[in-house]
């Protein structure tokens, strides 16, 4: 019972976790309302589409709200080395690929030093509020490490969000502990509920002191991870499904998999992108298992929106990760930085910075609203077109074409703009010169896209951008991204009704498989 009135508390205090559990599932189903004009639910939700309960967990959580991670931060501390599974898409030598990009693990830390780095970086970087263990094995089958570091942080830091993320196989063991850390994020990666798909992306499992392979092995582990879910969801911890698209064995069972943690009261679904790549060493890499394109990614989420929350902004990001996400700050913190630094832990300093962050948030809020109210009477038009955006946060277009290591990409319609992916780039700019080379990977990358809106592009990507039918835009240099969509696409509306261009199609993308090796 120790949990349950911990959680009670973590939840608000005066409602039960009935009551917050019944505003979740009211929540699921994605009945947006509300004044925000949002184009759609999910991570996508802002405050007007929540219960007050719902959005004081996620609002400031740069992976639960997508908003929140134009302005907030995440670092990850790498504490779990050893993990209880094998997935054909990791190698162990690499991060887990679940929830890191599978590059090598700069250094793995003892939990004291991981409670060290996080007042170092939450001392630097006033945004992050979150604190993830991911890996680079799974947390729970390192529990010491794993709940001794939450111990720690919690005692020094007491305003850092806890998140955690796991395979799920030793979660029923671990749910109580994680209620009494107060850790109210939990993310289980989940790629099947059928054995029969399971046995062809997990090997074998290590469960109960033996390994037990193939179709066994994915029973136990689809059981665990469904009852693991249904008892965090009981006691009010908000949980993400983190699913791999691997086209050709669980693309179409992802539907299957999205109802299945729908009706366990799963808050967000984040189906991935298949990294895989020879030189990853992975089973799926040397066997030449493709990953999805960008359109069939996409079509896959827009399927399960109906039925569910999905989260389309994840970085897949490293073990060690630490910053925005899309960006890579680990350099500035490794051991050896962080145990010379003068640490001092102000926490009115954080808040101070955080009510000027949320400020910016309004303003981006409602120079969206405002732009948005000019698109009425419009509805019955049914156009959309993506655009790319190189932003480097705060909501804004403040990054050169050039500097860009991603492009966010926007669905524009009558109904706003929407977030709905990012594409990873090789930058363009390098030594001050421009590359050919990237700029056939990047116009691949963001070929699905109408327009590429950036702070500054030179000349020459500029013609080929447009010898590539992409509109290169830089009139909305260091405005609000979403406001700028919003203008972009009425003008794109009024020159298909003037006849001065013809609405098309644009086809498909690619998705950086192999680039991450080098982080
Ligand atoms: Fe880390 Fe994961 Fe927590 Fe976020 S990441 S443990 S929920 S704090 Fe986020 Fe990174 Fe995607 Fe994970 S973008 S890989 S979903
Ligand atoms: Fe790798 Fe993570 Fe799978 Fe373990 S759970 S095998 S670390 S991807």
């Amino acid at each position: 019972m120790e949990s349950l009135s911990t959680e009670t508390a973590a939840v608000g205090g005066a409602e039960s976790i009935d009551d917050v559990m019944q505003k979740i599932a009211e929540h699921k189903g994605c009945g947006t309302s509300g004044g925000s004009g949002k184009a759609s639910c999910g991570s996508g939700a802002g405050e007007n589409d929540l219960p007050q309960e719902i959005w004081d967990k996620v609002k400031n959580h740069p992976c639960y709200s997508e908003e929140a991670h134009h302005h907030y931060a995440r670092m990850h501390v790498a504490v779990a080395p050893a993990c209880n599974i094998q997935c054909n898409y990791c190698n162990r030598k690499y991060d887990c690929a679940n929830e890191s990009r599978p590059g090598v693990v700069s250094e793995k830390l003892t939990p004291e030093q991981a409670s060290k780095k996080v007042l170092a970086v939450a001392s630097t970087i006033p945004q992050m509020t979150v604190l993830g263990i991911a890996g680079p094995g799974d947390p729970l089958a390192n529990p010491e490490k794993t709940f001794k570091t939450f111990e720690l942080i919690a005692a020094t830091a007491p305003d850092i969000k806890l998140c955690l993320s796991t395979n799920g196989l030793a979660l029923p063991e671990h749910v109580d502990t994680i209620a009494k850390f107060n850790v109210d994020h939990v993310t289980i990666t989940i790629n099947m509920v059928d054995p029969d798909v399971g046995a062809q992306i997990y090997p074998w499992i290590y469960y109960n002191h033996k390994r037990i392979y193939g179709r066994e092995a994915a029973e136990i582990l689809t059981q665990h991870q469904m009852r693991g879910l249904e008892m965090l969801t009981e006691r009010g911890i908000l949980c993400k499904v983190n699913s791999v698209m691997i086209p050709g064995i669980n693309d179409k069972h992802l539907v299957e998999v999205n109802r299945a943690v729908k009706s366990r009261g799963a808050f967000l679904h984040n189906i991935m992108p298949l990294i895989s790549s020879p030189e990853h060493g992975t089973v799926f890499g040397l066997n030449g298992q493709r990953g999805p394109t960008a359109q069939e990614l996409k079509a896959l989420q827009d399927s399960c929106e109906g039925e569910m929350n999905m989260m389309r902004h994840c970085r897949q990001c490293r073990a060690d990760a630490v910053g925005l996400l899309g960006e890579d700050r680990s350099a500035e913190f490794t051991t050896d930085k962080i145990m010379a630094m003068e640490v001092t832990y102000d926490l009115e300093s954080r808040k101070a910075y955080q009510t000027k962050v949320e400020e910016e948030r309004l303003k981006v809020a409602a120079a969206k609203n405002a732009e948005l109210a000019t698109l009425a009477g419009e509805d019955n038009v049914d156009i959309k077109i993506l655009i790319a955006v190189a932003t480097k946060g705060s909501g804004r277009v403040n990054e050169h074409f050039g500097h860009a290591k991603e492009f966010q990409i926007y669905e524009l319609s009558t109904s706003g703009a929407k977030f709905v992916g990012h594409r990873r780039v090789d930058l363009y700019c390098q030594g001050g010169y421009g590359e050919e080379d990237s700029l056939d990977t990047i116009i691949r990358a963001i070929n699905d896209c109408t327009a590429v809106f950036v702070a500054k592009i030179g000349g020459c990507p500029k013609n080929d951008l447009v010898k590539a039918g992409i509109d290169p835009v830089d009139e909305f240099a260091f405005e609000f991204i979403e406001q700028s969509a919003i203008t972009y696409f009425k003008r794109y509306l009024d020159k298909v009704k003037s006849g001065e261009i013809e609405h098309k199609e644009r086809g498909d993308a690619t998705i950086r498989q192999g680039a991450f090796i080098t982080a």
